[in-house]
């Protein structure tokens, strides 16, 4: 069986970055340190965290008054903000820099007096965090369907932003949809989708060419990683979501001649590892990675953090895995 492995595949800047502050946090200040909602969405990153002594809560209320409190890379609201200070918290925001672009954006454009519209998934904690960071009314639009039922005139000054974690396609259809039915609209022209996830996906795509099924290792919630699944399938294979070796099915790739295997921006690569470990149980594995880009976009650290030693066990950094 022919393994093909995705260029770029797993942990983006803002996902190293937000571990990181996550371990140097624990490191000066020790356990626990709270964590509001999963610092990413991956079940084996967030239980790698909990071991090193972090605590993830939803709520603030949840979290002792004056405790060392972090913002998961998704973001937060204005609320939440004041929820914090009100509790005294000692905050390290670990909101990823390319969303806090988005939600100064979104009150750029309040601010000269346009109606906002978000491109994004209701409910998605990105979402919630970005509609209470703008003030005024903010409009969520989930499709192209939706952008009909928008009630206002045509000349109506707008503008929009969108989640960074969303299928470029679909994003690219829903902006062209607003275009064609307003004259007064502004926004960045691909949406914010982040540099992460456009790369993920064209990999994914182009994987999608060569291969019979892809495996997307991933969490079931991360909005990112099912963007890739959607892409197998919009180039007619099947995708399938897992999160680790142990849920591959041998039926999936029972017949494939060539596998290909991507991972959303908060897999660790040593899941990746463990789905060719799983493979190689079920074939003679011959293991390549398909040519692509590789990344050096890196973060600054929140200045409280920056000359903190990081001795982590979650930092796997990419380091390891082949390229
Ligand atoms: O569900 P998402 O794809 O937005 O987040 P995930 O899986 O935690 O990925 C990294 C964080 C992305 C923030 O933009
Ligand atoms: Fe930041 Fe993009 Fe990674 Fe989200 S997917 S954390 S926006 S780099």
């Amino acid at each position: 069986m022919r393994v093909i492995l995705a260029q770029p595949r797993g942990f983006c800047a803002g996902v190293v970055r937000a571990i990181d502050i996550v371990e140097r946090a624990l490191h000066k200040h020790g356990s626990p340190v709270y964590v509001r909602h999963e610092i990413v969405h991956n079940k084996h990153v967030v239980d790698s965290l909990k071991k090193q002594g972090a605590r993830f809560v939803e709520e603030l209320s949840d979290v002792p008054p004056g405790a060392v409190t972090i913002f998961s890379a998704h973001g937060v609201g204005k609320t939440v903000e004041a929820q914090a200070r009100e509790r005294r918290l000692e905050v390290f925001d670990a909101t990823c820099p390319l969303v806090s672009k988005v939600h100064k954006q979104g009150k750029q454009y309040a601010a000269a007096g346009r109606r906002l519209i978000l491109i994004g998934h209701a409910g998605h904690p990105e979402v919630v965090g970005t509609m209470d960071q703008i003030p005024g009314e903010v409009l969520l639009v989930e499709s192209v369907a939706e952008v009909g039922k928008l009630d206002f005139p045509a000349d109506t000054p707008l503008a929009y932003v969108t989640q960074t974690t969303l299928s470029v396609d679909d994003t690219r259809a829903i902006i062209d949809a607003l275009k064609r039915r307003f004259h007064d609209l502004l926004g960045p022209n691909a949406g914010d989708i982040c540099y992460a996830t456009q790369n993920r996906q064209n990999a994914a795509r182009e994987l999608s060419k060569q291969v019979d099924v892809l495996l997307v290792v991933g969490s079931e919630n991360s909005s990112n990683a099912r963007r890739l699944c959607e892409i197998a399938k919009d180039n007619g294979i099947p995708g399938y979501l897992i999160a680790n070796g142990g849920e591959l099915q041998a039926d999936w790739v029972r017949n494939a001649a060539a596998v290909g295997v991507t991972a959303g921006a908060s897999t660790p690569e040593s899941m990746v590892q463990d789905v060719v470990a799983a493979l190689r149980k079920l074939a003679v594995v011959e293991l390549s990675v398909l040519p692509g880009l590789e990344e050096k976009v890196m973060f600054r650290l929140p200045p409280g953090l920056m000359d903190v030693e990081n001795s982590g066990s979650t930092d796997e950094r990419n380091r390891a895995a082949p390229r």
